[in-house]
């Protein structure tokens, strides 16, 4: 049993603890804008525009700077840009880690399992036996080449930094790279081929879109290890690294300037909070790239469908 001095001592200490450590009732105090970077493929981009959306919801000035994957984590560490919704493991990991340890912060992961590799939709598999073993590829090289490839396979890349052209050196794959610009090009690419059921190789991933709409396949190259892509002796090929896959089980994380905790703590906060599934954000791109709704047109009917969730995401110290 506890005494009533007890008690009273404890809530009076209680008290002047709350005197002294008064609780912050307001957090959106910044009148900054907060700039939540937009990358160029669709899910990211919808991504962003949800959470700006709720940003703005509780009355931060939000902006959406464009910059390519590979420039963000610079922009980031300098504080010209504060918030990325989706850091894929697969092809930005190295990057992340990096600024890691200076100016940017990791907000947690997304529950969600990513995988960025070489995928063709299902009817390829008919016209090239073996895949998704890797070492299909080169006795079909022919039915991926086109009128300029000289007689290589021509495999369609995104401008996402992977060292593809290491691995066709290291696993000695009889293919160039070409490269689209973002995901819009390589969904219309893919929309194309699929209508005509031509042979094609792209860069794919998951969450995606294409987990809705297209029975697909990834390649499977010998298992990603980070010893891979830094010991050349690790492999199949003693000479050169990169003689594997990518990781099949990819984190997606979301990262900040460091800055963004004091200066917007509820963006911060919400950032946190924020957890998107792979159903989700292949449904955030799917709804751009199957129902062609602009991006925010698309981030608008997310939000709308998925109200619970996202209250769930805003503290309540945070909402009006
Ligand atoms: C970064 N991406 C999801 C396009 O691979």
């Amino acid at each position: 049993m506890i005494s009533k001095q007890l008690l009273t001592a404890s809530v009076l200490i209680l008290f002047s603890l709350f005197y002294i450590f008064p609780i912050e009732a307001e957090e959106v105090k910044s009148s900054e804008p907060i700039k939540i970077i937009i990358n160029d493929w669709t899910s990211q981009i919808v991504n962003s525009k949800i959470l700006g959306r709720i940003y703005e919801s509780i009355g931060y000035k939000v902006e959406y700077p464009f910059y390519a994957a590979d420039k963000q984590f610079g922009a980031m560490n300098l504080g010209w840009a504060h918030i990325q919704v989706e850091i894929w493991e697969g092809t930005m990991l190295d990057a992340f880690e990096n600024v890691k340890r200076k100016n940017v912060v990791e907000v947690g992961l997304h529950p969600a399992q990513t995988r960025e590799e070489w995928w063709y939709p299902s009817y390829v598999k008919k016209l090239c036996p073996g895949l998704p073993d890797y070492k299909a590829l080169n006795k079909c090289a022919q039915l991926f080449a086109t009128p300029t490839s000289h007689g290589k396979g021509v495999y369609l890349g995104g401008p996402w930094e992977k060292p593809d052209a290491k691995r066709i050196k290291a696993l000695g794959l009889n293919f160039v790279i070409q490269l689209a610009k973002n995901s819009d090009e390589l969904t219309a690419v893919l929309q194309a081929a699929v209508k005509n059921k031509h042979p094609i190789l792209m860069f794919n991933w998951t969450p995606n879109w294409t987990d809705f709409a297209y029975d697909g396949e990834f390649v499977e190259f010998p298992a990603y290890e980070k010893k891979c892509e830094t010991n050349p002796e690790w492999g199949i090929n003693p000479l050169f690294t990169h003689d594997c896959g990518n990781p099949k089980d990819g984190r997606l994380f979301k990262g900040a300037w460091k800055g963004v905790e004091k200066e917007w703590p509820c963006a911060y906060q919400i950032l946190k909070n924020m957890k998107m599934t792979n159903r989700m954000i292949a449904e955030a791109a799917y709804l751009v790239d199957i129902e062609k709704k602009t991006h925010d047109q698309a981030a608008q009917i997310w939000i709308s469908r998925h109200q619970n969730t996202v209250k769930s995401w805003i503290p309540s110290s945070c909402s009006h």
